[in-house]
């Protein structure tokens, strides 16, 4: 067993040489003016689902994007992106719970970064470890579903300090449920007030057109920057 100070210089040591390797994505995204979300969520939320919503509203306006899909298993999700007829490249973890940037960085590999204006990462489904692991997004956006629970900005702060919006999903179901909307946001804002929110719907589709809408704005805003 390593002593706890040793432990520490690991983690210190990975986390350091993952910040390197994220600013070296960073430049690339950059000098394709390519906008990136990396997008973190427990299992379940509707992270797919919302990407699934979203980028045929982002092809109808001529706006090419990416996923890139980080799992422990499978490509089942990689497989729900291509019925989209977008590029999409698929990490499998073997175990890992995050993705981190040297993953990023290979994947790139296969993806033509000449010919992309979204590039959207759907982080492997958990809101603690991939908080600490910047993969050279320009922001994260934390997923949370009104099933999960209006306690779990406060019991997972990082995922909500650290990303600039969150999506509440699954709004549909508010009628059948107890969860109360407004402590969610409450709590997340305590987290983070300059969290920007907005709350869907994969079901009825309602706020979807707001959140694509705010995609193709930061897409806009990538291009002339
Ligand atoms: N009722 C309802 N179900 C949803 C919604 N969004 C996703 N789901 C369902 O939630 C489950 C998990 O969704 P998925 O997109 O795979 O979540 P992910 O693991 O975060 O990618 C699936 O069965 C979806 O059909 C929604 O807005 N409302
Ligand atoms: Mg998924």
């Amino acid at each position: 067993m390593y002593p706890e100070h040793k432990k520490i210089s690991i983690q210190r040591n990975a986390l350091e040489s993952n910040e390197i390797i994220a600013k070296s994505n960073k430049s690339k995204f950059e000098l394709n003016k390519i906008f990136v979300v990396n997008l973190l969520s427990s299992p379940g939320s509707g992270k797919t689902s919302i990407l699934e919503h979203i980028i045929p509203i982002l092809k109808n306006k001529n706006i090419k994007a990416c996923v890139i899909e980080g799992d422990v298993e499978t490509d089942l999700d990689k497989k729900r992106i291509d019925a989209l007829n977008v590029p999409s490249y698929q990490i499998i973890t073997k175990g890992t719970c995050h993705l981190d940037a040297k993953m990023i960085d290979k994947s790139l590999l296969n993806i033509d970064l000449n010919n992309l204006d979204i590039l959207f990462i759907e982080n492997v489904g958990n809101l603690v470890c991939p908080t600490s692991f910047n993969l050279g997004e320009d922001f994260k956006a934390v997923v949370l579903s009104i099933t999960e629970g209006d306690d779990k900005p406060l019991k997972y702060p990082a995922a909500f300090y650290k990303s600039e919006i969150m999506i509440i999903n699954k709004i549909d179901l508010l009628k059948v449920l107890d969860s109360n909307i407004e402590k969610i946001k409450e709590n997340a804002l305590s987290i983070n007030n300059k969290l920007k929110i907005f709350e869907v719907s994969c079901k009825t589709n309602e706020g979807v057109d707001g959140l694509a809408d705010y995609f193709i704005k930061q897409v806009f805003i990538k291009r002339h920057r």
